[in-house]
């Protein structure tokens, strides 16, 4: 399993080869995955295995709105740039990630509220899904179930232009509908 990291190979290699927006490699990192601190992996894990699962290149990053507005704005306003098609962000509380994230970039931000001790994530659910009109977020359930399927609709998004992926995403879908039993286990 990884760890959030300040840095990781593909990004620093989608910087240095400044790869086309419209154009990326096989290799080239598409999905940005964020959180806002190291206490929401545990939730935001769940998104990157099913991006592993697809192989689909990702980086991943802690990205606080709040404790580090500046490496917010810089990540968003460069996403496009540096390759990137979507942007997974995950907060908890006053959970402004990926709303702001939104508002610095016009690529899709799929927010994923993280379940909150003191509000069980509703704090961060309301947080993510009232986005003014004009800047949006796809705004996922709470907790592991939005985080994996940000990685599953991340996937879909990327699949409209990547017909292997499509094809991946399908085999995916297949083999979550035999896994599952006609009895339960009793
Ligand atoms: C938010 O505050 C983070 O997204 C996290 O869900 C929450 C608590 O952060 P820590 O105090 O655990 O770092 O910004």
């Amino acid at each position: 399993m990884s760890l959030p990291q300040t840095e990781s190979r593909e990004s620093k290699d989608a910087v240095t080869n400044s790869p086309a927006p419209t154009a990326p490699s096989d290799s080239a990192v598409r999905v940005g995955l964020i959180m806002g601190s190291q206490s929401d992996w545990e939730t935001m894990r769940h998104a990157a295995a099913v991006l592993e699962a697809l192989e689909i290149p990702h980086e991943i990053r802690i990205v606080s709105a709040h404790r580090t507005p500046d490496r917010l704005a810089e990540y968003a306003r460069t996403a496009r740039a540096r390759g990137l098609s979507v942007i997974i962000a995950g907060a908890g509380g006053a959970a402004h990630l990926p709303g702001m994230c939104a508002a610095w970039t016009s690529l899709p931000v799929l927010g994923v509220p993280v379940e909150s001790q003191a509000l069980k994530g509703m704090d961060s659910l309301l947080s993510i899904v009232q986005m003014p009109g004009g800047v949006p977020v796809g705004t996922l359930a709470i907790g592991r179930a939005g985080a994996k399927n940000a990685g599953l609709l991340a996937a879909s998004i990327l699949s409209l232009g990547d017909g292997a992926l499509a094809q991946r995403l399908d085999n995916w879908r297949a083999e979550q509908t035999e896994s599952v039993a006609q009895e339960p286990v009793t």
